[in-house]
């Protein structure tokens, strides 16, 4: 099953430019979506596999440069379940209705997306 995603990003902390998302599906391969300038995301995600209830990670997410923890920083995480079992249609709609979790790395007061939105290090001081 072809999966086609457009839908308003979420309000999130601070509109800072680069914030990026993609779409985790469990037992499948990452989906990148697009954040547009007008805050659009979009994305297709092909071959998302049917016949089970599966799970669904919408995380945004920024690219930043430190010395640990890797080039990528979550910033927000919407979950979903959605049951495919009975999928036989080509088209599904998805629909994230609330942000539910914040990461925060280096497990300090202030979250991922906080830190990432006032500059400051989301990895440690
Ligand atoms: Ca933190």
């Amino acid at each position: 099953m072809d999966l086609s995603l457009g839908f308003r990003r979420h309000e999130l902390k601070c509109d800072r430019p680069g914030m990026q998302a993609k779409l985790q599906i469990i037992g499948a391969p990452d989906c990148a979506l697009t954040v547009k300038d007008d805050k659009r995301v979009e994305g297709l995600c092909a071959g998302v596999p049917t016949g089970q209830e599966r799970q669904f990670r919408l995380v945004y997410f920024a690219e930043i440069q430190t010395t640990v923890g890797g080039p990528t920083l979550d910033l927000a995480v919407a979950l979903k379940s959605v049951d495919l079992t009975e999928q036989t249609r080509q088209e599904l709609v998805l629909v994230f209705d609330r942000i539910d979790e914040f990461p925060n790395d280096d497990g300090d007061s202030a979250s991922n997306l906080e830190e990432w939105c006032n500059g400051s290090n989301p990895r440690g001081s």
